[in-house]
Formats: C-alpha cells, sequence, structure tokens
C-alpha cells in the first residue's frame, strides 16, 4: 500500500512535500526496466556561447502538446500505457491533475540538471509539479532566489514522489548536482498541466 501521509518541508513562500514509499523497492525495479526499455529517450543539445552542446542527461517529453524549455523545442507525442498508469497514481495521491510528463534519466552520477524553476508560460502561474523518482539516489537541491533563507536537499529514493506546488516556482531554485560519488542510473518523471 502506498503511503497516503506526505512530509511536508517547512520552507518560507515554497509548498513542498514527498511521499516517500508512493511505490514499493520492487515495483520501483520493474516500473525502472520498463522505462528504460519503452521510452524514446534522446540526448537534446543546446546552444550555449555561440557553441552546440549535448545536455548531461537524457530526456523525452509526453504530452498532448508541444512543449518549450530552456529552449529546447519538443514536440507533443502520446503517453506510454505505463506513463498514463504512473500519471493516474501521481493524481491520485496528490489531488491535481497531468497531462505531460518531462522524462529525464541520468546515465551515472556526472548526469545532471542546472539550477532551474519549473516556470515556463505553459504552466500557468501557481504550477503543481509531482515528480517520481526510480533507479539509484540522487539529491535534489533547493535554494531560495533571494539569498534570505537557508538552501536545503532531500534525497530522492526509488519510489519517492516529490510534489512542489503553490508559489514554490517563483522564490525557489531547484537542481540535481553533479556528484564524484558512483549513483546508478536514475529515471524521474515530472508531470504538469500544460496550457496552451
Ligand atoms: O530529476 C529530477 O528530480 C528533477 C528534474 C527537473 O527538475 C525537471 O525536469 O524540471
Ligand atoms: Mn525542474
Amino acid at each position: 500500500m502506498p503511503d497516503t501521509n506526505p512530509i511536508q518541508y517547512p520552507a518560507p513562500q515554497a509548498d513542498i512535500s514527498c511521499f516517500p514509499h508512493a511505490y514499493s523497492a520492487t515495483e520501483s525495479a520493474e516500473i525502472f526496466e520498463q522505462l528504460k526499455t519503452d521510452l524514446d529517450w534522446q540526448q537534446a543539445q543546446i546552444s550555449l556561447h555561440g557553441r552546440t552542446v549535448p545536455i548531461p542527461r537524457l530526456q523525452q517529453w509526453y504530452g498532448d502538446s508541444p512543449y518549450t524549455y530552456s529552449r529546447l523545442h519538443m514536440p507533443a507525442r502520446p503517453m506510454t500505457p505505463l506513463l498514463s498508469r504512473l500519471k493516474d497514481r501521481a493524481e491520485h495521491l496528490t489531488g491535481f491533475t497531468y497531462n505531460s510528463a518531462l522524462c529525464n534519466l541520468y546515465r551515472h552520477e556526472r548526469d545532471s540538471v542546472a539550477w532551474h524553476a519549473d516556470d515556463e508560460a505553459e504552466l500557468g502561474i501557481n504550477p503543481a509539479i509531482a515528480s517520481l523518482s526510480f533507479g539509484g539516489d540522487r539529491i535534489f537541491q533547493f535554494k531560495p532566489k533571494s539569498g534570505a533563507t537557508l538552501p536545503f536537499d532531500i534525497n530522492l529514493k526509488a519510489g519517492t514522489l516529490l510534489l512542489m506546488k503553490g508559489e514554490t516556482q517563483h522564490y525557489w531554485l531547484h537542481q540535481i548536482p553533479k556528484t564524484n560519488k558512483p549513483t546508478g542510473e536514475r529515471i524521474c518523471l515530472t508531470f504538469r498541466m500544460t496550457y496552451s
């Protein structure tokens, strides 16, 4: 049975909570393998200081509408049956509805996502973002945009659902930093509601 009592993080001007056991270890291991095989993982390229460089992770976008993120354009692509089932569980646990998923595959400890807020216009004003983690543990870091309060870290283990909602994206940045400690592969599905 999944946890229905989330842990709430006491960060000011944020609403961040997590369900550490949305999926059991056995379920998470099966889901990881299936997502790794089923999803159409690609390494996108971005333009940085006039050079084209590959982003340090694999990604794919699944949703009814196209999405533009950090100037990367991702066409609409229907969710797989497994993604739809995982989305249903995220909706049930969090009480929000989602129509898309930005999926990330971190191949090893040197893959990462840099400091950012999920604040694209298509997400609306105070988006609810539910992310499900599978595979190896990674540290997820938060830091305030103004240096007014302290940064903090969450260790995201397989089977965890993290929910960011309310004003979180206005006041906080998040990242998955590179590390030197071997972590194993990790898949993170970030469910969102996009408005076109
Ligand atoms: O991998 C994660 O936990 C975070 C990914 C993320 O922040 C994003 O896709 O916007
Ligand atoms: Mn994000």
